[in-house]
């Protein structure tokens, strides 16, 4: 219905997400500059978006930006601007504070704010707008997240010519906590706007599923959805996509399905494998006195890792006497997080206070506990970290994936080190020869942090060899290549006859 309005900018592959993915860096003499921001769904695209001469849309970051499009390292940019207000409505409220805690069941209560949702609207709309102009005829665009689910279904009514995908990088929940949502029906009916849905896991493409049975009534078979056809000019676009079942009925079909996403875990190895980052390694391990065994947590401050549980498991086996400060030592990286969400203050404030608690109560001068740092690292000192660290603690309460898990198989080339691993995390689907715990339970965790202490060499290099088997395998290339698959190349079975 309307074509893209700037021929010159039409780009046949599109990629949208909340944040783009560069940091906005204003140096000294006020000038201003973009880096590219590390991460695995940058390096994943990049090769597809050259190749493809895609573009990507998104938040720069900063309030009231109005940055133009502009080229960064080969991709095309387009910012979208968020003024002020809708950062804390659409951004703070409605994502961080309304979805963020009811897709992750509820960890922390969810507030719902009718003004939230109307900003959550307006700024998915703004995103749609801005991708229905720039796609070219035919295109494809690949939503991201939890921010943006109404934008499915807010482009294909613009471009019902365009193939749309969206991947969900949290949970989806069960229905039982899903159907608080007071706008559960808006957002199933966003996400169906997409031809294919990825989850992290099985479980959450099925929670999904039963979801659009419950509100919508739709028929489903497996990872396909039938979503009958409304609107007359979605019948002349993707036909491949379009079949006709009982009653004489069109319906288009939608696939919800699982693609777990990954790592570079190349780029990993290579770090760990050089020779300055194993240096690095040695020193911090010198740094905390040479204790026999490190520990290590990696995770933003965010309620649903588990960071306290981790803790009360940690602090009780030093009050038991079954570990020994001087033995053993817990290096605890949070980076800051969403430091303008209370719920986000308030976890500071009580990890923060639990670390203190135990640094007084089991340090000495020459031993710490816990080695707390609230700060983000350069990507080489995190890979220094997985190398230093003798087991790795990932107990998060619920988790879309958790990549630091992936990251730190992806480092241990020797072949050693233990993952304890939650089995609330995505990651505990692939990963199987990890130690996985349940974290609620903290007899258990203790269990298996000293399972992992006492652990001999030879069982310990069995479990990561698998483990590293699975993530080399499975790597982010491998993520982005099965989604875009999927979702350019509908299966034969699903085709509507010539005549039509
Ligand atoms: C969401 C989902 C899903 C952390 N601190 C530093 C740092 N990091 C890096 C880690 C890792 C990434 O941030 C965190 O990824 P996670 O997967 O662990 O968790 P979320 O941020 O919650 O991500 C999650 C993911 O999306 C992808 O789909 O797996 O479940 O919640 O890469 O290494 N990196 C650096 N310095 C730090 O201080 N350089």
């Amino acid at each position: 219905k309307n074509p893209p309005t700037d021929s010159s900018a039409a780009f046949p592959f599109v990629v949208v997400s909340n944040r783009l993915p560069v940091d906005r860096q204003v140096h000294a003499d006020g000038t201003l500059s973009f880096r590219t921001s590390p991460g695995g769904l940058v390096t994943a695209l990049e090769p597809v978006m050259r190749e493809a001469d895609g573009a990507w849309i998104g938040w720069t970051g900063s309030a009231d930006d109005e940055t133009d499009p502009f080229e960064h390292d080969g991709i095309h940019l387009i910012p979208v601007t968020l003024t002020a207000d809708d950062v804390e409505l659409y951004y703070e409220g409605f994502s961080n504070d309304t979805l963020w805690p009811l897709y992750h069941d509820v960890i922390a209560p969810p507030a719902y704010h009718r003004e939230w949702w109307e900003s959550y609207v307006t700024v998915n709309q703004r995103f749609a707008d801005r991708a229905a102009a720039v796609t070219a005829e035919n295109g494809t665009v690949w939503v991201q997240d939890y921010q943006l689910q109404l934008v499915p279904k807010m482009l294909r009514e613009q471009r019902p010519d365009l193939t749309i995908g969206f991947f969900n990088h949290i949970p989806f929940p069960a229905y039982g906590i899903y159907s608080q949502l007071p706008w559960r029906t808006q957002i199933i009916e966003g996400l169906l706007g997409a031809d294919v849905i990825g989850f992290q896991r099985t479980a959450d493409a099925g929670n999904f599923t039963r979801a659009v049975r419950r509100l919508l009534g739709h028929q489903t078979k497996g990872t396909v959805i039938d979503v009958p056809v409304e609107a007359e000019a979605e019948v002349k676009s993707a036909k491949h996509r379009i079949s006709r079942v009982r009653d004489d009925k069109l319906v288009r079909t939608v696939v919800a399905k699982a693609f777990p996403i990954s790592i570079d875990a190349a780029r990993y190895e290579e770090l760990a494998r050089r020779p300055d980052i194993q240096e690095r390694a040695r020193e911090i391990r010198e740094g905390l006195g040479n204790p026999k065994v490190v520990m290590l947590g990696v995770d933003r401050l965010d309620y649903t890792k588990g960071i306290g549980h981790r803790l009360k498991a940690f602090g009780e086996l030093l009050a038991d006497g079954t570990v020994d400060v001087e033995d053993v030592t817990l290096v605890q990286v949070a980076s800051p997080s969403r430091e303008r969400v209370t719920a986000y203050q308030n976890l500071r404030d009580e990890i923060e206070l639990t670390v203190g608690r135990i640094n007084g109560d089991f340090g000495t001068i020459s031993h710490t506990a816990i080695s707390y740092l609230h700060h983000g690292y350069p990507r080489e000192e995190m890979v220094a970290l997985y190398l230093a660290a003798d087991v790795m603690l990932v107990t998060a309460l619920r988790d879309g994936m958790n990549l630091v898990a992936k990251e730190y198989v992806a480092s241990r080339f020797d072949n050693d080190g233990v993952l304890v691993l939650s089995e609330f995390a995505g990651a505990s689907d692939e990963l199987r020869t990890a130690l996985r715990v349940n974290p609620h339970d903290i007899e258990g965790l203790k269990e298996s942090i000293l399972q992992a202490v006492a652990m001999p060499k030879s069982e310990r290099s069995r479990r990561m060899r698998a483990m590293r088997k699975r993530v080399q395998e499975n790597d982010v290339a491998r993520w982005s290549s099965s989604f875009l698959a999927t979702l350019t190349t509908p299966s034969d079975g699903l085709a509507l006859p010539k005549a039509n």
